[in-house]
């Protein structure tokens, strides 16, 4: 570069953020040698990535100073995105694709002698989620920064993240993750932002003038809120919101009446009990587990935030209520959250001394609630006795919103009282339960689904009532993914080829790949796009090497199934498949299919069993075939080990084929889904969640859609499903059950695999995995068929990633903001 091009963009740009490549150069020297104390000589990758980090944190810095700012000036009413689920992955080429300055920063990084994609294998996930619910969180927050409207996601910050995964002997073992043992360079703690927060202790009543009843709270506790701000950078965008996290800490170092009695240790351990709340991630995904440490912690964040919302609104309003619900709308994600309701109104009575009636509006005008399952074992309750003991004054609370509720409901139905045990928030069991799903939707005023089909069995399954006492309140809004991260990042050279042909701003306006389906059957194109599929299942072929050993043809179908492990996903309908494939191959040496690669990547709950058996017989079943000379030609299996945000990056852009096959009715909407179609995998799936939608999209040629529809699987339901009729009478069924008994898959150790049988059999079958088997089995010949068409697959991926634009979180963001919260953009100046 010459000295004039130099001056001009340090002119251009006042505060000197590097631009070009020789400030970037500067920067990264300069962050290494000021910032990490060390130099181009004894750097290691580790240091290379912080300093690269660091030069991009100046580009965010400022972006995220100029938002603020101007959010402030222009009193701006934002979204509140409550969960307790981030799962944000790694920062550092999103950020920097964000800001436009990857391909700068790469080529200043190669004059450094250091290769970008190398050092950013340094970034640990940041995995403060377990699944779908908490990327779709991440993605969410991606696309308000990049549409510029003005909002704050707010959590927890956990100390340990989801558990790293490691495959011993088949078994998956859980080990800590520590996202942040060596220091995380995009957070920033605002000590000047710490909140108190109260647990435990007992309620006085007292009786104030005029006779009003005034409820003090005696807490028995104080824990303090410490906030860790991540910057969420908008794609192309000015706009730099926040994620504030919250991490507890002992409002005391000391306890100084112990410490000075001599108990230096015992006034320590009061320490961890406090910092205990945000050590580690509930590791469960869809069962809720009723533990007193996660009722704290959920209450925990969602007091620190509304703090924090109630003092930013009073800077700007003082005591002046009236204007809080134009400024404030609260998104909780789930009923995770849900005690934000009576934590709200026990600020607005309690504290603020307004009148219930005044209050209830303000809070049933803040709140809105999504929605994310139906499975009855997510429904989270809690025991009546536990939010008591932990928080005395909000049960209280909870029982007067569920007594005025219950005159609502007495109204709509008079003397019903089969309706109002039903509808009551207060389950009567043998313990008092709180059903917090109830309490969400009667304390906000829009409560959403995740997909059409799921938002419809909301309506239709899980609170009809409430669709007909509160009409309107219930709505859909459809899940989606963020195109940034989820092709432009993951897939650059798919992305290259995407912006020739439409052009390079697709990335903001998804519905622009509608332009590739006339390409769709044009030689040159299909080779250039199924070229680059080839180089994205070599560099997962080599990944998979180096991760397992196992070596993969990439002439070979890729079929991935990546996904929390859960019964409901039906990962064991995919391994009888499997199984099934193979006896054919041992029956008959030339059964004709073409060579395919079953690659899986999947989490257990460490307390799921039959989960953990699964994962257990896809390991089993895979070093079996894998090692079987007489398959191994067309037959490989694989399962990735710690599947995490980084790696399905890595997979997504590989796949052929998605494997989507929930039972219908189970998977809300799924996510995954969306990611694999638009990186050009054609999907397997059943008729459920977002299938339905992806299928209306790219048409009934372009996915292979199988199996029994959810009013199918509520009459087989209904007439009686008896498992063993078709175990009885389906011979490959049989011996495939049968096989799983013996000690073909676990040599010495019969019947190390017999549980998987005993679910599908004694247990019943809940997810009708049987039922589904030879509809999916004939879908999946279907896909081997259409697969050794070349030009005919070569079509059918590519109009999967064409016609996909719907599901761009941007879209699903836009939804929200039109139907629910009814915010302004905010351009920064
Ligand atoms: C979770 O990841 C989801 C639902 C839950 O109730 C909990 Br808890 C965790 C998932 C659904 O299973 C997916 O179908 C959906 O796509 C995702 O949430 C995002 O809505």
């Amino acid at each position: 570069m010459n000295a004039k091009t130099a001056t001009a963009s340090k002119q251009a740009n006042s505060s000197h953020l590097p631009t070009n490549k020789a400030e970037f150069k500067a920067a990264i020297v300069r962050h290494l040698h000021s910032t990490l104390g060390t130099d181009e000589n004894k750097a290691n990758e580790h240091a290379w990535w912080k300093a690269t980090c660091a030069a991009i944190q100046e580009h965010v810095l400022d972006g995220l100073r100029k938002t603020q700012k101007t959010h402030y000036m222009n009193d701006t009413r934002a979204v509140h995105y409550f969960s307790a689920e981030f799962l944000m992955g790694r920062l550092l080429s999103n950020n920097m694709q964000n800001f436009g300055v990857f391909e700068v920063a790469r080529d200043a990084l190669k004059e450094l002698g250091v290769e970008l994609s190398d050092i950013m294998e340094e970034e640990p996930d940041m995995a403060l989620g377990n699944g779908g619910l908490g990327r779709l969180a991440a993605c969410y927050i991606d696309s308000l920064a990049t549409l510029n409207y003005p909002a704050i996601g707010y959590g927890l910050h956990y100390e340990h993240g989801l558990f790293r995964q490691e495959i011993q002997n088949g078994a998956q073992i859980e080990r800590p993750d520590s996202w942040r043992d060596y220091g995380n360079p995009w957070e920033i703690c605002r000590p000047e932002s710490i909140q108190d927060i109260s647990l435990y202790g007992y309620v006085e009543t007292k009786y104030g003038e005029n006779g009003r009843i005034q409820k003090e709270w005696h807490p028995g506790t104080i824990v303090k809120g410490v906030p860790w701000d991540i910057p969420v950078v908008g794609y192309n965008g000015s706009t730099v919101n926040v994620l504030r996290l919250w991490q507890s800490q002992a409002s005391n170092y000391f306890n100084w009446d112990v410490f000075n009695a001599g108990g230096y240790v015992d006034a320590q351990s009061e320490n961890v009990q406090a910092e205990t709340i945000s050590k580690v991630l509930y590791p469960n995904d869809e069962t809720e587990a009723g533990k007193e440490l996660r009722l704290i912690q959920q209450y925990f964040f969602c007091a620190c935030s509304l703090k924090d919302i109630i003092r930013r609104y009073k800077r700007a309003h003082g005591d002046d209520w009236s204007r809080f619900t134009q400024q404030v709308v609260i998104q909780l994600n789930d009923t995770h959250p849900a005690i934000a309701i009576p934590e709200l109104m026990r600020i607005l009575v309690d504290r603020a001394e307004l009148d219930w009636e005044k209050a209830w509006e303000i809070c049933t005008n803040t709140f809105a609630y999504t929605n994310h399952t139906l499975l009855p074992e997510a429904l989270e309750k809690w025991p009546a006795r536990m939010i008591e003991k932990i928080l005395p004054r909000h049960l209280e609370i909870i029982y007067e919103i569920n007594h005025r509720f219950m005159k609502e409901v007495d109204k709509k139905w008079p003397g019903d009282n089969e309706v109002k045990a039903k509808l009551s928030i207060i389950e009567e069991s043998n313990e008092k339960m709180v059903r917090m799903g109830h309490l969400s939707v009667v304390g906000s005023f829009a409560v959403n689904g995740v997909a059409e089909l799921h938002s419809k069995l909301v309506k239709e399954n899980l609170f009809p009532e409430f669709d007909a006492l509160y009409p309107n309140k219930l709505t859909n809004v459809t899940n989606g993914i963020t195109p940034r991260r989820w092709l432009k990042v993951c897939n650059p050279k798919l992305s290259k080829l995407v912006s020739d042909k439409v052009g390079a701003d697709w990335p903001l306006h998804l519905s622009k790949l509608a332009g590739l389906e006339k390409f769709a059957e044009q030689k040159t194109f299909q080779k250039q796009f199924m070229q680059i599929k080839q180089a994205n299942k070599q560099a997962l072929a080599d990944e998979i090497k180096s991760l397992t050993g196992i070596v993969v043809d990439t002439n070979a179908i890729f079929d991935i199934q990546i996904k929390r492990l859960h019964e409901y996903k039906r990962q064991h309908l995919n391994l009888l498949h499997i199984m099934a494939l193979y006896r054919r191959l041992l029956e008959n040496p030339d059964y004709d299919m073409h060579p395919r690669v079953f690659i899986f990547g999947a989490k257990a709950a460490p307390g799921y069993k039959l989960a953990k058996d699964i994962i257990l017989a896809i390991n089993k079943v895979a070093d079996r075939i894998n090692n079987d000379p007489r398959v191994n030609k067309k037959l490989k299996v694989v399962f990735m080990p710690n599947y995490r945000v980084s790696q399905a990056e890595k997979m997504i852009p590989a796949a052929d084929v998605s494997e989507q096959i929930s039972t219908a009715g189970k998977e809300a909407s799924g996510t995954g889904n969306m990611k694999l179609a638009l990186n050009g995998a054609v999907t397997i799936g059943t008729l459920d969640g977002a299938n339905v939608e992806i299928a209306e999209e790219v048409g009934d040629d372009n996915i292979f859609i199988f199996g029994l529809t959810v009013d199918e699987v509520n009459s087989l339901k209904a007439k009686g499903y008896n498992p063993y009729d078709i175990y009885d009478n389906n011979t490959e069924i049989k011996a495939i059950l049968d096989w799983l008994e013996t000690d073909y898959f676990t040599p010495g150790e019969p019947g190390g695999l017999v549980s998987i049988k005993q679910s599908l059999l004694e247990g019943g079958d809940p997810y009708l995995v049987l039922a589904d088997f030879e509809a999916y089995s004939n879908a999946q010949r279907a896909v081997d068929q259409a697969y050794r068409d070349k030009a005919k697959w070569a079509k059918m991926a590519i109009l999967n990633t064409a016609k996909v634009g719907k599901f761009t979180s941007d879209r699903s963001i836009q939804d929200y903001v039109d139907r629910i919260w009814k915010l302004n953009t905010c351009k920064i100046s």
